[in-house]
């Protein structure tokens, strides 16, 4: 026989339409899905459809039958629910293998029988396996929104039963469908590839999710490029969509998945919208015209019906596989994809991911009492600051000694779930405790980072490590440390990181799902030894971006300056001269306050000289005279403040505060826009207009435009990065 995998090149296959609408017609009683088996069991059992595998199976096998009449190629499994979560409502767990058994049998003899009869066309049988009816990202509960009633371990144990027994009953593939969370999706990819290992059979897995709004959100909330995101590390048969709404409602979203996933297309749609009756009103005809446009815009290679179709509608739809061309599946992405409720991925104008530092209880005193007092709220609030200062990611570090680090990650990515203003970025789960971030990992339903492993314990625990995140679908912080300890210098740098490369591409880690973290160390602590640690970091970064193809450059910038602790200024001036040269060394990802507004361009020449000596390692005296200025900084911003003044000093390096407001007003606008502020905004459009620029428009063409301009070449010669571009 034929494999799935070699026809699905030749031509778009059909799968079946939905089991509950052609069981509906039988009108079955509670006697009917009790059978013998189930007479004196207590509860009702009506609705339970699943059990009629073991029950009924006469009426399921004459279901497939006329699908297979109809002419489907695959036909899906009456086991949508049978997993333990779901029939818990009747407590029917103990059966749920059984009954997989079952449906998959019945389905398999159906499909065989049929094979025979005609060799040319076989037929497959796709393992149903549903999303169950409780969600692994969302709280039931509005009072209590970290509360959850699944979690990923008991789901994945649930699963992997389901899907061991499809398996050894014979199905040919797993269809995961109705997806409208993506953590329940992360966990049922898990558990294939455990029930996979466990039965030894290896089986390819279709995909398919709902979208609950016609804007093409799942249920809980990700759009379809971040669920594609989140999913892609799963090597896929199909992904697809189905249920929803109506076929046409759904063709904007599934051209989406067609344009950019890249895998076998499936859609099988709902009959129509369900009107207030919850009946399907869309006809054979109906639905063939819109799944028709599908098939001649190539967007699907697997077509077929959800709520509301029959085998009427699987019949109407042979013409198509005729006169359809199959989808040819989207080139895998070579970018870094990561996803919250967004795609967050790096393209030409996001050249320099920035991961907000803050939600740290090891890098903010504020955060860690905030933690300690269990002042969520407050603490969700500097996340959602971060975001809106322009954090791309969010940083999550839970690490102190006196805190239950693995419940307050659990506790707080969980808070974060439920605040949509969050949650549209990925987040960066960091421990140094493993356990603490596979627990993170399985709070989140989008493609998140994992910060940090290293060979410090050696090759197989860091391959172990490894191997788990790639199977959970996240990207990785490989810190520069093995066994010998932290790597200092740019010779151990390179040499940790392509050691580390090496092995990673040894069990097929996707390097652009590789971010090296080459140690940003503080400088300018007086110890000599330490003089060269920028100037090797970025060196280490050059020589990786040119040298591990795909690998990304990270460093937690705040470390640089940590010898100036207290002197703001002087340390978020270092940060920017560092990001200035590491990004042009290749540095594409840094964990950094995004809050920052020190921009390279604008530090006074002095300063800028005094601290490039400092990073760049180029006078033996830079220390020592980058500290004076510092001390003597500060002075000035303390007797500032004492006198009631602006805390930024008004001294001659610095320049005096508002300075900018003496210029034209052509440039005190582009000085707004560049630095982001709109406090004179209104006092400067309106002088405009009072002056040169009686129109409007003028004012956008002329200075505003001359003023974006500035902001774009700053932007491109890395002096400007994107936090402060707003
Ligand atoms: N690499 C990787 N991950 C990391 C680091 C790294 N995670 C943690 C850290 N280093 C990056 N994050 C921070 C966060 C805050 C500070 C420094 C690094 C910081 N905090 C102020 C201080 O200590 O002076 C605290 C001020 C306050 O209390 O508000 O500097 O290198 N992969």
């Amino acid at each position: 026989m034929q494999d799935i995998r070699e026809l699905i090149k030749e031509r778009i296959l059909v799968l079946d339409g939905a089991m509950g609408t052609m069981i509906q017609q039988f009108s079955l009683q509670e006697e009917d899905f009790r059978g013998t088996m189930f007479k004196d069991f207590p509860g009702l059992m009506k609705g339970n459809n699943d059990m009629l595998n073991l029950t009924c199976p006469a009426i399921i096998q004459s279901i497939h039958r006329k699908y297979l009449e109809a002419g489907a190629d695959i036909i899906t499994t009456n086991t949508f629910s049978s997993q333990r979560i779901s029939m818990a409502d009747y407590q029917l767990e103990d059966y749920c293998a059984e009954m997989n058994r079952a449906g998959a049998s019945i389905a398999r003899a159906l499909a065989d029988e049929y094979t025979a009869q005609n060799p040319m066309k076989p037929r497959f049988v796709a393992g149903s396996v549903g999303p169950t009816n409780k969600t692994c990202s969302m709280s039931p509960d509005v009072e209590n929104p970290a509360l959850r009633t699944l979690t990923y371990d008991t789901l994945v144990d649930a699963y992997v039963e389901q899907m061991t027994a499809l398996i050894e009953a014979g199905v040919d593939v797993l269809l995961l469908e109705t997806c409208f969370d993506t953590l329940n999706a992360k966990a049922g990819l898990f558990a294939a590839e455990e029930a996979m290992k466990i039965t030894g059979r290896e089986v390819p897995v279709m995909l398919s999710v709902t979208v609950s709004d016609t804007a093409g959100r799942t249920l809980s909330g990700q759009t379809m490029e971040a669920f594609i995101a989140s999913v892609s590390h799963f090597n896929l048969f199909s992904i697809g969509l189905n249920c929803s709404f109506g076929a046409s409602l759904l063709k904007p979203h599934l051209k989406v998945l067609a344009k950019r996933a890249p895998f076998y297309i499936s859609c099988h749609p709902n009959a129509g919208l369900p009107n207030s009756l919850g009946q399907y009103e869309q006809t054979p005809e109906m639905m063939f015209k819109e799944v028709g446009e599908f098939v001649d815009e190539q967007l699907v290679n697997i077509i077929g019906g959800c709520c509301g179709t029959t085998d009427s509608y699987i019949a109407a739809y042979q013409p198509l596989v005729k006169r359809g061309i199959p989808h040819v599946p989207a080139q895998r992405s070579n970018t870094l994809q990561l996803s919250g409720l967004e795609l967050m991925e790096e393209n030409p104008s996001v050249n320099f991911i920035n991961v907000g530092e803050r939600c740290n209880v090891a890098g903010s005193r504020k955060f860690l009492r905030l933690i300690n007092e269990k002042n969520y709220d407050e603490a969700l609030s500097i996340a959602r600051k971060q975001v809106e200062d322009g954090a791309l990611v969010l940083d999550i570090n839970m690490d102190d000694g006196l805190l239950d680090a693995q419940a307050e990650m659990t506790t707080f990515l969980n808070l974060i779930a439920s605040e949509p203003e969050i949650a549209r970025v990925p987040v960066m789960i960091d421990s140094s405790k493993w356990d603490v971030i596979v627990a993170g990992l399985k709070c989140v339903q989008g493609k998140a980072i994992v910060n940090s492993i290293s060979l410090k314990e050696g090759e197989q625990k860091f391959l172990e490590k490894a191997e788990l995140i790639k199977r959970m679908g996240a990207a990785a912080v490989v810190m520069a440390f093995d066994e010998q300890g932290q790597a200092t210098t740019y010779e151990r740098r390179i040499e940790v990181c392509s050691r580390a490369y090496n092995l990673l591409m040894g069990i097929g880690f996707n390097p652009v799902d590789i971010i090296f973290d080459p140690n940003v160390l503080a400088v300018a602590t007086g110890i000599e030894e330490h003089n060269n640690y920028a100037l090797d970091f970025i060196q280490a970064t050059r020589w990786i971006r040119q040298n591990l193809p795909g690998a990304h450059v990270s460093g937690g910038v705040s470390n640089l300056s940590f010898s100036f602790r207290g002197n703001n200024y002087i340390r978020e001036a270092m940060h920017t001269v560092f990001l200035y040269h590491a990004i042009s060394n290749g540095m594409d990802m840094g964990i950094v306050n995004p809050s920052t507004s020190v921009i390279y361009s604008d530090l006074p020449n002095e300063l800028l000289e005094q601290i490039e000596d400092v990073i760049l390692n180029r006078k033996v005296d830079a220390t020592e005279r980058l500290i004076e200025t510092a001390q003597w900084l500060k002075e000035e911003a303390d007797s500032a403040k004492a006198s009631g003044l602006s805390s930024v000093p008004n001294s001659s390096i610095l320049g005096e505060r508002n300075a900018w407001r003496h210029g034209s007003v052509e440039e005190r606008l582009e000085y707004a826009l560049v630095k982001g502020l709109g406090d004179y905004l209104d006092m400067d459009l309106r002088e405009c207009m009072e002056t040169k620029y009686p129109k409007a428009v003028s004012i956008i063409e002329g200075p505003l435009m001359a003023a974006m301009n500035k902001v774009g070449e700053l932007f491109g010669a890395g002096k400007m990065f994107l936090p402060q571009v707003k």
